[in-house]
């Protein structure tokens, strides 16, 4: 399926806060939701109005924000949570319910049929309200496939804009995750939404692999914040994107990834993981002499994603054992050194002995460097009086 009829649900505000160390106080959430909105995702999803008094006074500021993006309250299916939503303004409501065995014994009791009653009740008055209506399965990844198709195609006709596929525990692999969107794909003509957790690691996977088999809204949260290790993370799925083809993320602002992953460290106290998408320490830090040779000569060569269009410079390790002469050569000339291919080979070797010992700071390597050009400044001066030497040429 082609890729370019998605969008991004970012649900910071919803799965996010249920991350074990977030608590936004009501000006953060109005912060990240600017900053979702000015990078350009195209629905905000909050937290259930019907949770506490200030989550419903939060979403009805941040529905009145007059966002680009679109604000989606997250509530159970129940009349009563749908009219919270409702009176607080937004956009529209993400119903949910579980249908897996173990939702539907330890979490809620309820059968399919009484869940396609609940279904038919809330969808019908949202409908009414005229707000955008998505019904989720939770857990659909441990519901048998014909219950899915049953649920999904029963609130299909019941009109919903959008049904929702969620991988509650973590559990889908791209493969399952392809089948499974294909197959409702094939009997409902409502959008489908993919909401994945990151439990064994396959989150951004997922939602991609769900947008080939012809999903259009992926949930994300900044970080991948959420229940347990979280979902796909809204870096990580643009990085994803970028790598297929640069043209389907350029309608986002990226250099503003940064500062969303930076304000949401700040606010949650959780550190930027240093291999974190696009923005970990390390993310465009490249190190053994074979790599900063090539990427010196054209970055793309060990690059599937070009640092500044994220705002970003790379980085080109030198102070270690594995460093090459190559990105030796770059450093002296950027502190404006003339070093001859011979003495820039020669302190190669000295950085690289001296690194055996452990890493060098720049300031180290620069010494280093600066100590080969002054020996340099020395040479040619002896060497002219014995009839002259071509420094370079040596
Ligand atoms: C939750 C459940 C949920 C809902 C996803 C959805 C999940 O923790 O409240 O509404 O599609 O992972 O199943 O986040
Ligand atoms: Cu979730």
């Amino acid at each position: 399926m082609p890729l370019d009829n998605f969008r991004i649900v970012d649900t910071t505000l919803r799965e996010g806060e249920q991350f074990a160390r977030a608590h936004f106080t009501s000006e953060q959430k109005l912060e990240i939701a600017r900053e979702l909105d000015a990078f350009g995702v195209e629905y905000v999803e909050v937290t259930n109005p019907a949770a506490s008094p200030a989550s419903f006074e939060d979403a009805r500021r941040i529905a009145s924000l007059g966002l680009r993006a679109r604000v989606l309250a997250h509530c159970r299916c129940s009349l009563e949570d749908a009219r919270r939503a409702v009176e607080a303004g937004v956009q529209g409501v993400n119903v949910l319910f579980g249908t897996s065995e173990q939702l539907r014994r330890y979490s809620h009791g309820r059968s399919i049929h009484e869940i396609l009653e609940f279904a038919r009740e809330v969808i019908s008055y949202l409908q009414e309200q005229g707000v955008e209506t998505r019904f989720s399965c939770e857990d659909a990844f441990r519901t048998p496939l014909d219950t899915l198709l049953e649920v999904y195609t029963t609130v299909d006709s019941m009109g919903v804009d959008r049904v929702g596929i969620a991988d509650t525990v973590g559990v889908a692999d791209p493969h399952g995750v392809h089948e499974v969107v294909s197959a409702v794909r094939s009997v409902v003509r409502a959008d489908i939404e993919f909401h994945g957790h990151d439990d064994s690691g396959c989150a951004i996977a997922n939602a991609y692999s769900a947008l080939r088999a012809g999903g259009t809204h992926v949930d994300t949260t900044v970080l991948g914040i959420g229940e347990r290790n979280g979902i796909t993370p809204l870096g990580g799925l643009i990085a994803r994107l970028y790598a297929t083809d640069r043209s389907l993320v350029a309608r986002y602002d990226l250099p503003r990834l940064r500062r969303l992953d930076e304000l949401v460290s700040r606010i949650t106290g959780v550190p930027i993981p240093f291999n974190n998408y696009v923005t970990g320490e390390m993310a465009f830090a490249h190190k053994a002499g074979m790599h900063t040779k090539a990427v010196l000569a054209n970055p793309g060569s060990y690059e599937a994603l070009d640092p500044a269009d994220f705002g970003i410079e790379r980085r080109l390790e030198l102070g270690h054992r594995l460093t090459g002469w190559n990105a030796v050569a770059h450093r002296a000339s950027a502190l404006g050194l003339r070093l001859g291919e011979r003495e820039l080979r020669e302190a190669t070797r000295e950085i690289k002995a001296l690194a055996d010992a452990g890493p060098l700071s720049t300031d180290t390597v620069d010494e280093v460097l600066r100590a080969w050009a002054a020996r340099l400044e020395v040479e040619p001066r002896t060497c002219a009086s014995t009839g002259g030497v071509n420094v370079w040429a040596r």
